[in-house]
């Protein structure tokens, strides 16, 4: 009990920041999809604390009624039931479920129902989950993406969930409950933000050693911004294409002879690790790491120690030396195709 009372601050604080943890909660509902599922939250927590109320006033009332007192050896009279009592606790109950079940039932199947939801603006984006990041194809545009999944606001996003691997579930709290990715099945799923900026979003289903670290954001931008941005990925800008300064060219032959049978930038390049097309513009590094020089060669040097049992592989000193790290991390910084 001492223990209890010195880690109840601890954990009421890590239970508070967590809740506050920006844009990962699915108590600050954002768009038709979460605030919905949030109000389906509220009715059955708004149920469930008047049955709580309910039972503790009651049996309150009965331990202070009906307990013994000293000196009373009366026995009360035996009864064998009460018809009408049971009669009212089982209707209230099954009332209260019929209030729970009618919305929520219909909520499920409207909100399953994504055919509906298909209006002209909609756009469709397969998502793969993979141990342990996330690719994000474009199904309107010829456009993959890696980790980062921008979206218009505003705009009904349709979402063609599958795994590459193992089940994952893709879960963004703020914008819609998880769903999950299974191999071999497409499930289904959309949302919308009406409000531009970032989300966080995670694995939700333990995926492996790595599933702890497999966040990725959502990065919700005006129409207009979304618009130059998958124009952007489909035709890189120059400095994306052709490196600008000597350094950023001998990075991209590093990239070339290390990196590319594995990593697409523009047109080119492996799938089995994330499109970095975009890289310079990420918040984090494998969806986790702070972005920075000196993480980006931590994470180049030993993925491994970072975000055990991912599938890249490090790159010590002899495979790539100082000076080839140095250009290699400038030329993956310049990899941006909304900002110069
Ligand atoms: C054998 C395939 C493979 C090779 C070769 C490889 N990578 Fe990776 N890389 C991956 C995979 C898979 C991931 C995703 C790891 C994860 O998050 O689980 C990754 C992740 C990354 C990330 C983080 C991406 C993001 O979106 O945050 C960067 C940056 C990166 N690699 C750069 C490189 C560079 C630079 C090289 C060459 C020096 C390289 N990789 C070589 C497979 C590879
Ligand atoms: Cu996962």
């Amino acid at each position: 009990m001492k223990y209890f009372w010195r880690l109840f601050p601890l954990s009421f604080i890590l239970l508070m920041s967590g809740c506050g943890m920006q844009n990962l909660s699915a108590l600050d509902p954002q768009g038709p999809v979460a605030e919905s599922q949030f109000s389906l939250i509220m009715l059955s927590l708004y149920i469930m604390i008047f049955v709580i109320v309910v039972v503790f006033v009651i049996y309150v009332i009965v331990l202070l009624r009906f307990r013994e007192r000293p000196g009373d050896t009366h026995i009360p009279k035996q009864v064998h039931g009460n018809r009408g009592l049971e009669f009212v606790w089982t209707i209230i109950p099954i009332f209260l479920l019929i209030i729970l079940a009618v919305p929520n039932v219909m909520e499920t199947f409207t909100l399953a129902d994504v055919e509906v939801q298909e209006d002209e603006d909609a756009i469709t984006v397969k998502v793969t989950g993979h141990q342990f990041w996330w690719e994000f194809e474009y199904l309107d545009y010829d456009v993959v993406a890696g980790q980062d999944l921008y979206i218009p606001t505003d705009t009904r996003v349709i979402f063609e969930l599958e795994s590459s691997d193992v089940i994952h579930a893709f879960w963004v709290p703020a914008l819609a409950g998880k769903q999950d990715n299974v191999p071999g099945i497409t499930n289904d799923l959309w949302f919308e933000a009406p409000n531009e900026g970032v989300y966080r979003g995670k694995c939700a289903e333990l995926c492996g050693e790595g599933h702890a670290w497999m966040d990725f954001r959502v990065v919700a931008v005006d129409p207009d911004t979304f618009d130059t941005w998958i124009a952007n990925m489909e035709e890189p800008p120059a400095q994306v294409n052709e490196p600008q300064s000597e350094v950023a060219v001998e990075g991209r032959e590093v990239f070339e002879q290390n990196c590319i049978s594995c990593h697409a930038v523009g047109e080119e390049g492996g799938n089995i690790g994330p499109n970095l097309t975009n890289f310079g513009e990420r918040q984090n590094i494998a969806g986790f790491i702070e972005y920075g020089d000196e993480n980006l060669e931590e994470w180049l040097r030993y993925p491994q120690e970072l975000k055990p049992g991912n599938e890249m592989p490090g790159f010590n000193h002899d495979t790539i030396n100082d000076e080839e790290m140095n250009a290699l991390i400038e030329y993956l910084n310049d990899l941006k195709v909304l900002e110069d």
